[in-house]
């Protein structure tokens, strides 16, 4: 886990302001100051309600009321914590202060805007297949939001097992022209193929799997982390918190040093609305272009001195990379309609 960090002046500060505030009567424990240990360093573990399991320094899990000052919490934040000197209904200490993330991973929130969903994510994990296809615009989508939200991808792909002579030949040349613009690629198959490449990418990381439905991001998932089912089986036995299990993220660790974030809210994370310009820079090939061309407001379609189009023409962009580029555009407006009649849906 985290090595010691020391507090800085504004966190300091924060935490102390914190303490100061008046705890309130919805907080099912209100500790006095004289009940509390001293603060310590932590990572959220998972985050039902009003509640977190934070993970101290040894690797002890404890559930923790969290301060009315403590706004946003989610999955991998990094906190300070107090544990109560003694435990009341299962509650052992209490969140007083967030350290500033590095990332988050939001999705769109009916009510909030934007929700946030898990914090200080290293590496998503791009789980591609064969089967059920080989879509280039799904793994395109999801670098666009990796490049947006300033999180690094990895492109996994999966169910290697799977190849001949002919489709291992078709999917190298797909996938070195995400080598070729600077991407990690890796293959993998949840029956063993790769796995230690996988791991090495993923290690002292924190990680996250996304990927359309049946590439096989589950099945990846207990292969490298076995004990995950038990775990959540365990936890769902537990005092009515089991209702928040699948919904919920967690960060699961793997034995040889670094993290796993899963939620199969996670897992379908997807590119939501972004204005053109963005999903644009979202293509990082297409930057150095970007700028360059003739008309202010061009749309990088049929506008005449387009310069993307000459970086095609050119060879610099793949045609198949400029293409899932429109096709995003034109589905946005659908996706956007979409969510707003369903929007659970991202
Ligand atoms: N041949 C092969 N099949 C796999 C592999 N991984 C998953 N599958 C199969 O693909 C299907 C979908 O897998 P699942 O893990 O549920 O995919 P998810 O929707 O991405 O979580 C299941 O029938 C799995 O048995 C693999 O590495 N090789
Ligand atoms: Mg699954
Ligand atoms: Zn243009």
């Amino acid at each position: 886990m985290a090595k010691k960090k020391r507090l800085s002046k504004n966190q300091v500060r924060r935490v102390q302001s914190n303490q100061n505030k008046r705890l309130t009567k919805n907080e099912n424990k209100q500790w006095d100051e004289s009940e509390l240990g001293p603060q310590l360093q932590g990572i959220v573990i998972s985050r039902f309600g009003q509640h977190a399991d934070i993970e101290d320094e040894k690797g002890n899990i404890e559930r923790c009321n969290l301060r009315r000052a403590v706004k946003s919490l989610v999955t991998g934040d990094r906190v300070v914590w107090r544990a109560g000197k003694e435990s009341y209904h299962g509650i052992s200490g209490v969140v007083e202060a967030v350290h500033p993330r590095k990332t988050v991973l939001t999705r769109p929130d009916y009510y909030d805007g934007i929700k946030p969903i898990a914090a200080n994510i290293d590496h998503i994990i791009i789980v591609s297949s064969i089967a059920p296809e080989f879509s280039r615009n799904i793994i395109d989508r999801y670098l666009v939001a990796c490049e947006d939200i300033g999180i690094t991808p990895i492109i996994v792909l999966n169910k290697s097992d799977l190849l001949d002579d002919q489709s291992a030949k078709f999917v190298d040349q797909e996938l070195q022209s995400y080598r070729d613009i600077g991407y990690k690629v890796l293959y993998s198959s949840m029956h063993g193929d790769g796995l230690d490449d996988l791991k090495g990418a993923m290690k002292d990381k924190i990680n996250i799997f996304v990927g359309q439905s049946g590439v096989g991001k589950t099945s990846l998932l207990n292969t490298l982390l076995p004990e995950v089912e038990a775990v959540t089986g365990e936890i769902s036995e537990g005092s009515g918190l089991g209702k928040h299990t699948t919904t919920t993220a967690r960060l699961y660790h793997f034995a040889d040093g670094g993290d796993l974030i899963d939620s199969p809210g996670i897992r379908e994370f997807s590119l939501w609305h972004l204005e053109a310009e963005r999903i644009a820079s979202g293509f990082i090939e297409f930057r150095k272009h970007l700028g360059g061309c003739r008309f202010r407001d061009c749309k990088h379609k049929n506008d005449p001195g387009c310069a993307l189009v000459a970086g095609v023409e050119a060879g610099e962009i793949h045609p198949a990379r400029y293409h899932s580029f429109l096709r995003i555009l034109e589905t946005m407006d659908d996706a956007k309609n979409a969510r707003n009649r369903n929007p659970n849906t991202y």
